[in-house]
């Protein structure tokens, strides 16, 4: 199967699709075919679906990547999704996801905080240092992988914002059209599909907004163009196509747990000894691998959030 994206505008900082293609392939491949054919040859090149059409540039390592773990396949990453607005198969983000048009695209970033604003996909790109962070993603449903997404700890964009002292959650908001996401018109969901941090785990270094994977933008089905990413909770809690960010007084709604509130609380944190009212939670099947693994306490990274959950009965705030 191949990887279907829209085609983005490309701004400066981005390295043209042309350039990013490999030119000596396209030359050979248009020689043989001939002059006439030729033509038609680069309008597929250039349409076809490419692997690695725009690539980010200027991104650098962090130290607060997951190391010693192979990394998931692209084609795994970007065939194997979960994205109900098209649709509930795995595959289904894939073959339909190219109809989300991710430029011109604008996050408003609003409620408790002394400077709203709506910021350009464009400014959040520049907005701090892009950095990869390699991370081990558990989806409630019992699989694994271990994806290099490239963005930037969450915390740069708050501190633009200033939230007020009534700050105390974080909701995040996905697009909702029915015009672009044809699983919209499925009630499966209370659509849009929203999530929600409290400050402290939103504020955490490794909370990331996120706008790409493996050194390129995000293709659609893994959330284009930007998302955020939490490591250490299940995957439903990395809201996807993010329009709206906004800080709030009160525990804000969040989709799942609207859902159904006894199997998805507001927490959601990876816990081997916390089952899911329906399976246990003790293994994973990491994708690409036969057999399982033991899914570790906050995905591994309780080392750095446990902290923040000091205290807390996480049977109960699951
Ligand atoms: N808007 C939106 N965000 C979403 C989802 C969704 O259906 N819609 N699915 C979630 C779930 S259940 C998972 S496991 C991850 C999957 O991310 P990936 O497909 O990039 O691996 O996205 C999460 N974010
Ligand atoms: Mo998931």
């Amino acid at each position: 199967m191949s990887i279907k994206r829209s085609t983005p505008v490309l701004p400066s900082e981005i390295t043209s699709r042309e350039l990013y293609l490999n030119r000596r392939e396209f030359m050979r491949v248009s020689a043989a075919l001939g002059a006439a054919a030729g033509v038609a040859a680069a309008q597929m090149w250039l349409s076809r679906p490419a692997h690695a059409a725009v690539k980010l540039s200027d991104v650098r390592k962090s130290p607060l990547s997951t190391t010693g773990e192979e990394l998931t396949p692209l084609k795994d990453v970007t065939t194997y999704n979960n994205y109900y607005e098209f649709g509930t198969g795995k595959d289904d983000p894939s073959e339909t996801a190219h109809r989300l048009r991710t430029r011109p695209w604008s996050v408003a970033v609003e409620g408790e905080v002394t400077k709203p604003k709506v910021f350009d996909i464009d400014e959040l790109i520049k907005l701090a240092p892009l950095e990869e962070r390699v991370y081990r993603m558990r989806c409630v449903e019992g699989w694994s992988m271990v994806i290099p997404w490239v963005g930037y700890s969450f915390s740069e964009l708050v501190k633009r914002v200033q939230p007020t002292s009534k700050a105390k959650y974080v909701q995040f908001t996905s697009l909702a059209d029915p015009e672009q996401m044809p699983g919209i018109r499925v009630p499966i969901l209370d659509w849009p599909y929203t999530e929600g941090l409290r400050m402290d785990e939103a504020m955490h270094p490794l909370t990331i907004l996120c706008l790409g994977m493996y050194g390129e933008v995000l293709p659609n089905q893994d959330g284009a163009p930007v998302r955020v990413v939490i490591p250490w909770k299940y995957g439903f809690k990395s809201g996807k196509s993010i329009v709206s960010i906004r800080f709030v007084e009160e525990q804000p709604r969040t989709t799942w747990a609207l859902a159904n509130a006894r199997e998805y609380g507001f927490y959601s944190n990876v816990n081997p000894q916390v089952d899911h009212p329906r399976w246990s939670q003790a293994k994973e099947r990491r994708i690409g691998e036969f057999g399982k693994r033991a899914t570790l306490m906050f995905n591994g990274y309780g080392d750095q959030v446990a902290s923040l959950y000091a205290g807390m009965d996480l049977k109960k705030y699951y």
